[in-house]
């Protein structure tokens, strides 16, 4: 073979090479992955209530060191053996894997005559996606999980 046939094969060679790397390249884009639209905490009270007056503050915390807070009882008596359950809305295209921990600060409010204390059985966090499935986070549950109270006992967290 003459060299010009060969170099004329090999650009042939090279250029349906070139076509399949970009005919290869042209997938269609991925499925986006769902993205969470918010938060179901639900926490269940044991032998001692949440007074009213007390609060029970969430605090959710991004893996990008941001957090946000709500005030789960909203200064509400949440009774022995109750369940109660609290949205928390995420800021837009919240991802899965974006969130590190989740925290739960007690104070104790000031009517009663001594401080209040207050049993936490269980706290359970579903997120809501935007795909319409739910995915459940975290799930503890004690007996109590833990033992808040006015002065020692004030924060508990759930990393995931
Ligand atoms: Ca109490």
């Amino acid at each position: 073979m003459k060299t010009i046939q060969k170099m004329i094969l090999m650009t042939g060679v090279v250029l349906l090479v070139l076509a399949g790397i970009s005919m290869s390249g042209c997938k269609p884009d991925p499925i986006e992955p769902a993205k969470i639209l918010s938060l179901d905490i639900t926490l269940r009270t044991g032998g001692d209530d949440l007074r009213q007056g007390s609060e029970a503050l969430g605090t959710i915390g991004f893996k990008n060191g941001s957090n946000t807070s709500i005030s789960l009882n909203n200064g509400a008596n949440w009774g022995n053996n109750s369940t109660n359950s609290v949205s928390m809305t995420m800021p837009p295209n919240t991802e899965v894997g974006s969130l590190n921990w989740f925290k739960v600060n007690f104070t104790s409010g000031s009517g009663g005559f001594t401080g209040d204390n207050w049993n936490l059985d269980q706290i359970k966090i579903t997120a809501r996606l935007s795909d319409g499935s739910n995915l459940i986070l975290a799930e503890r549950t004690g007996s109590p999980l833990v033992r808040f109270t006015q002065n020692e006992v004030r924060e508990y967290t759930v990393s995931f």
